[in-house]
């Protein structure tokens, strides 16, 4: 393909445990690790596995995971109970976000396992580019469940990533702000962080404005792009396309790890942005034109046939076989019924919902802050 002799070929790692899928938040939560499932699937019906290795990694040990988080708060975890913490209402009203279900530690264990052999297959570098969408629970804090996340796994594979690379650059898509990842990392220059976002004082998590840019050594190296809603492929790629390359130019990571959240897609039923399977592959693809060691990781996505298509697809784009593979899913598939309200397409047309609020203006400036910063790191 194209893609195949612009950059040379590169050596693909894919990290899945099956048991990550089996797991249930609750009847009405929006969050379904069945999707995993269907992505995993949906993934081997297109036979993209020649492609790559495929890895069932270990789950995380306890050892593991409170290298970043406390551990009051796992064993808290481990026990199935919140600690109650007197006068704090905002424990009961976050408590639907983060329920504590059946075997939610182990949950834990096998989506942040998977990400750290991720990292470890890079630090060795068995691989060059690591993929894991079960990963990529960006909102879990050091001693605190939010947003549908738990454990931090990404922060856990970044603090991997740091035994044998100086420098990280996370990038994240995922329509939510990345404030889990930006707060463990925001006084160190080691990690940079850009999350892209639809920021509203009402939108979960209600952070990620311009003026959050890092303190002491990690001065300048937390960026936010706040969007507004309804942004369209064009207006996504006007701004992260020239964002990311000056970024990966001054910052000169050693190593990329890149949140997917496929919550950004249109027609999310958390989301409000417009991004079609084509547009939010875009963003994977420039990733990669950028040949720099890779980690590839999930996030949210909450209509699940859209989540399994736009991981399969990007899969797809990261093993060069995105303009082979049929736009036809797969007959053979157990899960295909799933797509038969888009005619079994893998990458439908997504509908509008939403007007485009980002004006031009509002992106070049959102550019020009990047710029302005890149000036300031050193280099
Ligand atoms: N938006 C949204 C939303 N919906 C829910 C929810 C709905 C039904 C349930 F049974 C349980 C939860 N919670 C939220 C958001 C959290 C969004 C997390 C996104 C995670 C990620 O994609 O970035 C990464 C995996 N929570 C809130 O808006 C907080 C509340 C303020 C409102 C909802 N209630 C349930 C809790 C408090
Ligand atoms: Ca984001
Ligand atoms: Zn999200």
């Amino acid at each position: 393909t194209k893609d195949d002799v612009i950059g040379r070929k590169r050596n693909i790692m894919y990290f899945h445990n099956e048991n990550v899928a089996a797991f249930h938040y609750g009847p009405h939560h929006p969050m379904k690790p069945f999707r995993l499932a269907v992505t995993h699937s949906l993934i081997l019906h297109y036979n993209l596995q020649h492609y790559f290795t495929m890895v069932e990694p270990p789950p995380a040990t306890y050892e593991e995971i409170i290298a970043f988080h406390d551990t009051d708060y796992i064993e808290e975890l481990m026990a199935g109970k919140w600690r109650v913490v007197p006068d704090e209402d905002a424990v009961d009203g976050t408590a639907d976000d983060v329920p504590l279900f059946d075997g939610v530690y182990d949950y834990c264990t096998y989506y942040t396992g998977s990400t750290i052999q991720a990292a470890k297959a890079l630090n060795c570098k068995w691989a060059d580019i690591v993929i894991n969408w079960s990963g990529g629970l960006h909102h879990a804090k050091k001693a605190q469940a939010s947003g549908f996340c738990y454990v931090n796994d990404i922060v856990i594979g970044i603090l991997e990533l740091l035994k044998h690379n100086q420098r990280v650059l996370y990038i994240d898509i995922d329509i939510h702000h990345g404030d889990g990842v930006q707060d463990a990392f925001y006084f160190t220059s080691r990690v940079m962080t850009a999350s892209f976002h639809h920021y509203h004082e009402k939108f979960f998590p209600g952070t990620g404005i311009v003026k959050e840019k890092g303190r002491s050594d990690g001065k300048h190296y937390s960026l936010n792009f706040p969007l507004r809603e309804g942004i369209t492929d064009e207006s996504y790629a006007y701004v992260f396309k020239p964002i990311v390359r000056s970024l990966v130019k001054f910052y000169d990571p050693n190593v990329i790890v890149l949140q997917c959240g496929a919550d950004s897609l249109g027609s999310d039923k958390l989301g409000k942005f417009n991004l079609s399977f084509n547009g939010h592959g875009e963003c994977i693809r420039f990733v990669k034109s950028l040949n720099r060691p890779l980690m590839i990781l999930g996030g949210g996505g909450y209509r699940l046939r859209n989540v399994a298509r736009c991981w399969t697809n990007e899969t797809a784009i990261i093993v060069g076989q995105d303009d082979v593979i049929s736009d036809i899913i797969p007959e053979i598939d157990p899960y295909r019924k799933c797509f038969a309200p888009e005619h079994y397409k893998l990458r439908p047309e997504l509908p509008h919902r939403f007007r485009d609020a980002n004006t031009r203006e509002f992106l070049d400036y959102l550019i020009g802050v990047a710029e302005e910063r890149m000036r300031k790191i050193e280099h």
